[in-house]
């Protein structure tokens, strides 16, 4: 029986985190709130709601909630501008051919991400062909670390948790694996993603011939 892979999308497949950085700081300014790129890391993989909670908590600033849905619509207008700008060369190095190579084999492939626009990036970017499984910010209802996205998505797979591999850039999205008893694998730093069953700093140096390994264990 074939593992099933499960792609997070922002920090793993691309890096969209500096698009949201620039939409999430132009939304700051306008509310007199200092937003660095320290700050956005502490959004990555989590929700577009929770983000902006969590940046007016950071400025101490109440709204309406009229105002929070128009701020809401206007960073994701001012996102998808961006967004709509990438091409297959926004893929981060050596996914295609990860991806590549999982087609080939017959693996199952499934995207679990926080983001609502994941299938316009994939789009963009000409993956989304590759993916049996998208389970995205519509579907899921409980935030990573919860395990929700995962394990539909490996559901939606036809696989157990148990034979699932999840590819994770943020500690949050790590948990969630782990919690849900899938082989979790770090794609950045690994004093941030200690948990994780093994951390590369990107596909690039893992390498498929680990990759390989990883796979047959
Ligand atoms: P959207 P991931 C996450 O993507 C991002 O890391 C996070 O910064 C963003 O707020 C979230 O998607 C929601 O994105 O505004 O497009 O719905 O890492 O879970 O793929
Ligand atoms: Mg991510």
């Amino acid at each position: 029986n074939k593992k099933a892979i499960i792609f997070d999308l922002d920090g793993v497949i691309v890096d969209t985190a500096k698009f949201h950085f620039l939409a999430w700081q132009n939304l700051a300014k306008k509310l007199g709130i200092e937003f660095t790129t320290e700050d956005n890391e502490q959004l990555k993989g989590v929700s577009r709601v929770k983000s902006l909670e969590k940046i007016l908590e950071w400025g101490n600033k109440e709204i309406s909630e009229q105002e929070f849905e128009q701020l809401m619509h206007d960073k994701n207008e001012e996102y998808l501008s961006y967004v709509d700008q990438m091409t297959t060369s926004d893929i981060l190095p050596k996914v295609k051919e990860t991806l590549d190579y999982l087609k080939e084999n017959n693996y199952p492939i499934a995207l679990g991400s926080a983001s609502k626009n994941a299938r316009r990036i994939l789009e963009h970017v000409d993956l989304l062909s590759y993916f049996d499984a998208i389970v995205d910010g519509n579907e899921v209802t409980k935030a990573k670390p919860n395990p929700e996205v995962f394990l539909k998505a490996a559901e939606l797979l036809k696989a157990q948790p148990e034979h699932a591999i999840v590819f994770e850039d943020s500690l949050s999205g790590i948990e969630a694996a782990n919690t849900a008893k899938m082989l979790s694998i770090g794609i950045g730093d690994e004093n941030i993603l200690k948990e994780a069953n093994y951390v590369f700093k990107d596909f690039e140096d893992m390498g498929l011939a680990k990759f390989k390994e990883i796979l047959n264990e």
